[in-house]
């Protein structure tokens, strides 16, 4: 069986719209819907024994439970977001923590310059300290003023909007600090390490003429 990279990069991009104006990177398309992007199977919860983990360079390891992150101001955000498989959704509305609200409460080492993100199942994606720090970057509970469905990432997801939306991992479990870059999950299977859609960081390799064939075969709220 082929990659997911590989069948993306073998699939054409489609044309610009002049119309859409600066907010829709090169080689995506509106959607209006809310596509499900996910490997593995939706996870289930007993809230009484979820919690998110710190660990990795810090002084002191911890584990904040549902209810704890919940008493932490929480904040608004309206952006766009940007799939790899080359659907973007303009005006999404989010609720949740900041994550450098979350940060501040932490004694995490100076040395400390990267992240990556642990959830479940089985799924990690790395991103730099500095990404996080934004105005917008949400330990999300809501969307569009609801509750998140479970397969949108209920309890409790990321959201990095400026970057592809693999990097918003749903179904978050923990925050891993480390000294120095490793890849996670699709950053080991052929896609960009960084992942900036409006430079089309798609994938790792040199290849860059893609879209689309996931499109075909998706689920949708
Ligand atoms: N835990 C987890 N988070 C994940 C994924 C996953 O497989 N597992 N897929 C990522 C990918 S590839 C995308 S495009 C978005 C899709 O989010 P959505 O289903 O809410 O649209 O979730 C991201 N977060
Ligand atoms: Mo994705």
């Amino acid at each position: 069986m082929i990659s997911k990279a590989e069948r993306i990069k073998r699939t054409k991009a489609p044309e610009p719209n002049a119309e859409w104006g600066g907010r829709v990177p090169p080689g995506q398309v509106l959607t209006e819907r809310f596509p499900i992007l996910h490997e593995g199977e939706v996870p289930r919860y007993d809230m009484e024994s979820w919690d998110l983990r710190i660990f990795g360079e810090v002084e002191e390891e911890r584990s904040f439970s549902y209810g704890e992150l919940m008493a932490l101001p929480r904040v608004r955000i309206d952006c766009d977001i940007h799939c790899v498989t080359r659907w973007s959704k303009l005006d999404t509305s989010w609720e949740g923590v900041r994550f450098r609200d979350l940060f501040a409460l932490l004694k995490v080492k100076p040395e400390a310059k990267h992240v990556m993100v642990h959830a479940d199942q089985d799924y990690d994606t790395n991103i730099p300290l500095e990404d996080l720090m934004g105005d917008d970057i949400l330990l999300a509970t809501h969307y569009n003023g609801l509750p998140l469905t479970d397969k949108h990432g209920w309890p409790l997801r990321l959201l990095v909007p400026h970057l592809y939306f693999w990097k918003s991992a749903k179904w978050i479990r923990g925050f891993e600090f480390m000294k120095e870059d490793r890849p996670g999950f699709w950053e080991r299977n052929g896609f960009h390490n960084y992942a900036d859609p409006f430079k089309e960081q798609r994938f790792s390799g040199e290849d860059l003429n893609i879209p689309e064939d996931e499109w075909h075969h998706k689920d949708y709220d």
